[in-house]
């Protein structure tokens, strides 16, 4: 990026009934540059008040007579195109404010936002192909099915990929006619209060998206529990995932989707070519500095290749260009904060006193900005610690094995069940692989080939339901049987 001036940033409060409001409370709190440490803004801090009046507004806009419920679906579909093509114009200043707060490089951020489009767009077209069959049920009866949205849906986000995932969760919720409120990530708030300020612009009626800027146990608990939502969806932790699980349960059973963490496994037979292989190896570990839920964080590579294979690999992590995000060379900006900063260095320091052989990386870059070495450790054994906590910091773990049977139980033996990927030119070894491995997509000669229209999800703890693609709109429908006796 040439000008790496600040443009101003416009939007800082709570997103309510197409207003920016304090919180009730008048409370802000600020966020901070990851690449300084210094604050950025102070943005207004929503607390159970807030989300309150956020969830009535989704309420009453997804009352039978209002203007949206009444809105043709093909108008529908309109709206979210508008929003998309509002977005795209405002590319520019929205992978700023991406880059800003987050700290991944500019140019990554501009490709996020391209995806943000590509799944608006996408959705938008199904708006008014949303529909039910009729069905020979015994008796004298016309029956027939009819899909309709679920209504209020409390959303709650991670810092990772603040605009992507807003857009896996914003465009099947307005496609299905669902009402939205939003909360962010603490980290991370600004791009979605940008994001709402154009879906006011593209004509969105008052209420239908909302955005509640706070922190997890306050505003995104008040969500949870809320007797009015009617459906929650959430991208993090998988510890979090358990915790909205409970307190679903003890309150109005509230539909559920879960985005959570992974420990994915790529595994590299010695008939590839082995520089290919180690660049697919790369990106799948350390695009998005590893913060990344479906990160290839466990390299298992044939014995045949393996030498040569940890030397490649320690040579192109080396290469990496770690810095300012918005410095056009960077690949690799900090992590998101002090908390993950911590985490990702405690997890590598385990990987040493454990036996991990370090091959680069493996301490904390500079002493301004949450920056860490990326780092490859070889000889990594299944049990230790670096081989099953999800890392989420740009730290590849490599291990040696020698047949698929043996590879295929170490895959998946995992709480996890996010991603997997397969290296190979043999494509029975390929099929075997991918149908054995528990994961919710698996990646053959490739890796991280998300799209819009592909389904992506979780495998037990890595969380249940999916997202984008067909099967992503159903999360946000209910199914009603109309049986009419003839
Ligand atoms: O996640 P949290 P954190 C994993 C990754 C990372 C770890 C912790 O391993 O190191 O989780 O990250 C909100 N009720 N992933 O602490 O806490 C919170 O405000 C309701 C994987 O950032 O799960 C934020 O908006 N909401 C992951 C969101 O949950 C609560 C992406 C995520 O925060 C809440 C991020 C509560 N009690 C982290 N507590 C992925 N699947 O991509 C927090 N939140």
């Amino acid at each position: 990026m040439a000008d790496k001036s600040i443009p101003t940033i416009k939007y800082t409060k709570l997103f309510i009934n197409n207003e920016f409001v304090d919180a009730v409370s008048k409370k802000t709190f600020p966020v901070i540059n990851p690449s300084t440490e210094k604050k950025i803004v102070d943005v207004a801090e929503a607390d159970k008040e807030d989300v309150d009046k956020a969830v009535a507004a989704a309420k009453a806009a997804f009352e039978q007579n209002s203007e949206w419920r009444t809105m043709f679906a093909s108008s529908r579909g309109k709206l979210i195109v508008k929003l998309a093509d509002l977005i795209e114009r405002d590319q520019e200043y929205l992978a700023f404010l991406e880059a800003l707060d987050n700290g991944k490089p500019y140019k990554d951020a501009l490709m996020d936002v391209g995806f943000t489009v590509n799944v608006f767009k996408y959705y938008a077209g199904y708006c008014d192909k949303i529909h039910g069959s009729t069905v020979p049920s015994d008796g004298n009866f016309m029956t027939m099915t009819l899909r309709e949205p679920v209504g209020v849906v409390g959303q709650i986000i991670p810092w990772n990929y603040p605009l992507m995932v807003l857009a896996c969760k914003w465009a099947p919720a307005l496609a299905t006619g669902c009402t939205v409120v939003l909360k962010p990530a603490e980290q991370t708030p600004l791009s979605a209060l940008a994001v709402a300020a154009l879906a006011k612009e593209a004509g969105f009626p008052k209420g239908v998206v909302n955005v509640v800027p706070g922190y997890g146990p306050t505003a995104g608990g008040a969500l949870v529990k809320h007797p009015d939502v009617n459906k929650v969806s959430f991208t993090g932790s998988t510890e979090v995932g358990n915790k909205i699980m409970e307190v679903v349960g003890q309150s109005n059973l509230k539909r559920v989707s879960l985005e959570l963490g992974g420990k994915s496994p790529l595994v590299i037979f010695d008939d590839v070519d082995v520089d290919q292989a180690v660049e697919i190896a790369y990106r799948a570990c350390f695009t998005n500095h590893g913060q990344n839920c479906c990160a290839g964080s466990r390299t298992y590579v044939q014995s045949g290749i393996y030498n040569e294979f940890v030397k490649k690999a320690a040579e192109i992590a080396r290469r990496t260009k770690v810095g300012d995000p918005f410095t056009d060379t960077t690949d690799q900006g900090p992590q998101v904060n002090q908390e993950m900063l911590d985490k990702v260095l405690r997890l590598i320091e385990s990987g040493k006193k454990e036996g991990a052989k370090l091959q680069t990386g493996g301490c904390r870059k500079g002493n301004e900005g949450y920056f860490v070495e990326p780092t490859v450790f070889s000889d990594v054994n299944d049990n230790m610690t670096i081989a099953r906590e999800e890392i989420f910091g740009p730290v590849q773990s490599i291990f040696k094995f020698d047949t698929l049977e043996e590879v295929i139980k170490r895959a998946n033996d995992t709480t996890y069940g996010l991603a997997a990927g397969v290296l190979t030119n043999n494509i029975s070894t390929a099929l075997a692989y991918a149908k054995s491995v528990r994961a919710g997509s698996v990646w053959v000669n490739c890796y991280h080939a998300l799209a819009p229209q592909t389904p992506f999800g979780g495998f037990k703890q890595s969380g249940m339901g999916r997202e984008l693609g067909e099967e992503g709109l159903k999360e946000y429908l209910e199914l009603k049987t109309v049986s009419i006796k003839v």
